[in-house]
């Protein structure tokens, strides 16, 4: 009786999730399971929970995600003593590097290490002002460099 149901429940849901994501209407899933819980591609790991999507203020906590190539958003502006969280959603290994390439300021303030996949880096700024940043890994792409966090009192 119990295995019977449980074929039952496996055979009728597999497809429907498949056809809803056939149709690209994944982010509207209500009752796939097993679906719900990470809408994310490439959040394998154990990444932190940016729930709203890129660049929203948790808390004390700011997330700049590092997607596609670039930093999103590429401008963000924080409160005195507030914390950045760079997260990497790319497959490709990129940094979060205070200045501009090839400056006299590179890496002055703050200086990730190359992050992987689902790794992230988090700075708190003290000091109000503006700071430019870009990745070491990528300096000739754009939307790498001049990304900027602005402090305010
Ligand atoms: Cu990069």
């Amino acid at each position: 009786m119990r295995s019977r149901v449980r074929f039952n429940w496996k055979s009728n849901a597999g497809p429907v999730c498949r056809l809803l994501l056939a149709a690209g209407i994944a982010g509207l899933l209500v009752g796939c399971p097993g679906m719900v819980g990470d809408p994310d591609p490439g959040a394998g790991q154990d990444m932190p929970d940016p729930t709203d999507g890129g660049g929203g203020t948790n808390g004390t906590m700011v997330t700049v995600r590092i997607q596609g190539l670039a930093f999103v958003p590429k401008e963000v502006t924080v409160s005195q003593g507030q914390t950045v969280r760079w997260v990497n959603f790319d497959a490709a290994p990129h940094t979060t590097t205070s200045g501009s390439p090839g400056g006299a300021n590179l890496g002055s303030v703050w200086r990730s290490s190359r992050l992987g996949n689902g790794a992230t880096f988090d700075w708190q700024f003290n000091e109000v002002g503006e700071f430019v940043y870009f990745c070491e890994l990528h300096p000739f792409i754009p939307a790498m460099r001049n990304a900027e966090v602005t402090v305010i009192p």
